[in-house]
């Protein structure tokens, strides 16, 4: 009896030690990498329908032929996807109670970059806000779970803080695989889209073809991004590789972000929030 107790003792601590580990190991996110692959087309999202809560890494690839993003949105708990996206047809950017969750910026067809961003349990939605596509290809749901592991986001090469209306570089972009830690110090919230110039283009010939996209070919290749978050705090980190190259970082929010269908006009980039970076050769 008391043998037979003390083996099952045994087994009960080996089995809490094993428990302790695994926990431990989730926590640190060692090997739990779960990436979120997102792969955008000109007729929506394709995701997966779950994942796990926490700091997930998103691989992104627009196999599409028009620019794209991928917003993630968290719908609130009484919202349905039907409602967010009449919501956005009658004109609002920003539904009330849905809570932007950053993502991968504006892409052009064949690109691809990664991104880590926290996420919380939910139902969500991706979303491309790009030249009227959240009006359009329906919004792709899925779901964050309650169980929680973080997947490690890689060292940072730079730092890039988005502030009321500018974009502050910590370091400096080279040509190579970079990884930008993105931290928005506010007290707006803020996304950065990052923009190859073609020759003899300039940051204005952007932000003008931002706005009347139709208008004429493109000065620029979208080379993604972050976009924003209602929660500021949170910190985005993004990686792809570089080319040398004269480069604008964008920001597109409107300045006016409540839920009303009214005055989104005018966005940071037309107060400042443009910025022209050269990566060297
Ligand atoms: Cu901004």
């Amino acid at each position: 009896m008391q043998f037979a107790r003390r083996i099952t003792g045994t087994i009960l601590t080996a089995m809490a030690v094993l428990w302790a580990v695994s926990g431990c190991h989730s926590k640190l996110g060692r090997d739990s990498d779960t990436s979120f692959r997102i792969i955008a087309t000109d007729a929506g999202f394709e995701a997966p329908d779950r994942v796990p809560a926490g700091l997930r890494h998103i691989v992104y690839a627009n196999h599409g032929s028009e620019i794209h993003e991928a917003m993630l949105v968290k719908l609130s708990q009484s919202m349905t996807v039907g409602e967010y996206v009449s919501a956005v047809r009658s004109g609002s950017l920003f539904p009330a109670g849905a809570l932007d969750y950053s993502g991968p910026g504006l892409t052009s067809p064949g690109e691809s970059l990664e991104v880590w961003a926290k996420l919380d349990p939910g139902q969500y939605i991706l979303i491309c806000w790009n030249d009227g596509h959240a009006r359009s290809p329906p919004p792709r749901p899925f779901t964050v779970e309650y169980t929680i592991s973080d997947d490690r986001p890689p060292k940072e090469d730079l730092v890039i803080r988005l502030t009321d209306y500018r974009f502050e570089l910590i370091g400096s972009l080279t040509k190579a695989t970079q990884v930008i830690r993105a931290e928005t110090t506010g007290p707006s919230m803020h996304e950065m889209d990052i923009f190859r110039l073609h020759d003899g283009k300039t940051p204005v010939d952007v932000s003008r073809w931002r706005k009347h996209p139709s208008d004429g070919s493109a000065p620029a290749d979208a080379m993604g991004g972050v976009l924003d978050n209602h929660d500021i705090k949170r910190v985005v980190w993004m990686r792809r590789n570089f080319k040398p190259g004269r480069y604008v970082l964008h920001c597109e929010m409107p300045q006016v972000t409540n839920a009303e269908p009214t005055n989104q006009e005018t966005t940071h980039a037309d107060l400042g929030m443009v910025r022209e970076i050269e990566i060297e050769e």
